[in-house]
């Protein structure tokens, strides 16, 4: 997520708006890592002493003090601190106080992400087919958990709160530049909640990081302009939506499979989509194409594809 205007970077002044006390939080199971750091369940007792679960987002503990990461994670905390919205994921508090490493406090969702959803729903509809069986994910405690099941409507219901929260980052002057079924997470009600602002810092100006993390560059879900230009705008935040669409209807299929990313430019400038998936109806697919158009003015606003999604919704379609 990228602001228009860069906000500043926080070093080690504390913020009394959103510092918590460490003695308030009580870490708990590791339930995600990556290149990023670690993310922890935790516990966190209130001023009132009600106790909350909550996600802690920390850096690896081999972090040094001027990493990238860091930079990521401070720069996200500064971001979320200004916005709220029910589809985009909340931030509690955190502990920046130098006693301690850094914490960022999100909302916990319990579901996970969209992407590990849309998977674990792809079980419960094939459940006696072996070859599915064998390609699951051991790691995936979720799996153990009853099997989720997918509906059209519930597809659109999804699209549509997603495109809610993007209309509103939108409307903030934000660009996500990593909107993806994976960095979507889904609470204990289903709730969509758009997150993961790890993309926030400008990573093309710092050579050095676009060295590092050049693997990271989301090709797939990437507007031509982006891949080309490195121009981020919320149209191509559209373009990902698209892409996130066809996620959606092929149950966290993996786009353009077998094509090689350095590929990427070259097939959609050819004018190359991503075909009209299996279940996907012609009305959707027609969205989809919207978001996939060359030009960037071309592509609907979020607020019309919340009206559109509405629409379609309304009609059961
Ligand atoms: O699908 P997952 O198991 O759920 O894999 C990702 C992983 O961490 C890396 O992002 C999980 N995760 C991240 N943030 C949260 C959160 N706020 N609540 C619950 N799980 C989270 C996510």
């Amino acid at each position: 997520l990228q602001a228009a205007a860069p906000p500043p970077r926080r070093t080690s002044n504390v913020d009394p708006r959103w510092e918590v006390h460490r003695g308030r939080l009580t870490l708990h199971e590791e339930i995600g890592a990556g290149e990023f750091g670690r993310v922890l369940r935790g516990e966190l007792v209130s001023e009132t002493h009600v106790s909350v679960t909550v996600a802690v987002k920390t850096l690896r503990a081999s972090t040094g003090p001027g990493s990238p990461e860091l930079r990521d994670l401070l720069s996200e905390l500064e971001l979320l601190k200004d916005v709220e919205h029910p589809n985009v994921i909340r931030l509690l508090g955190a502990c920046t106080d130098p006693s301690g490493p850094l914490y960022v406090l999100l909302e916990y969702c319990s579901q996970g992400s969209l992407r590990g959803y849309l998977h674990r729903c792809r079980w419960s509809d094939k459940e006696d087919d072996d070859e599915q069986r064998k390609n699951k994910d051991p790691d995936d405690k979720r799996d153990e958990e009853k099997r989720p099941s997918m509906t059209p409507r519930k597809i659109i219901g999804f699209a549509w709160q997603i495109a809610k929260g993007m209309d509103y980052l939108g409307q903030l002057k934000l660009v996500h530049r990593d909107l993806a079924s994976r960095n979507i997470l889904l609470n204990e009600n289903l709730v969509c909640k758009i997150s993961d602002f790890g993309l926030s810092r400008d990573v093309y100006v710092d050579e050095a990081y676009c060295k590092l993390s050049a693997g990271k560059v989301p090709v797939k879900w990437m507007a031509p302009e982006s891949l080309l230009m490195r121009v981020y705008t919320s149209k191509s935040d559209v373009w990902s939506f698209g892409v996130l669409l066809w996620e959606l209807c092929t149950l966290g299929g993996a786009p353009y499979s077998g094509v090689a990313p350095h590929d990427m430019v070259a097939l959609l400038a050819a004018g190359q989509r991503l075909a009209r998936p299996e279940h996907c109806s012609r009305e959707l697919h027609r969205v989809m194409q919207g978001c996939w158009q060359a030009e960037p003015q071309e592509r609907p606003h979020f607020s019309q594809l919340v009206t559109i999604l509405d629409g379609m919704l309304a009609r059961g379609s």
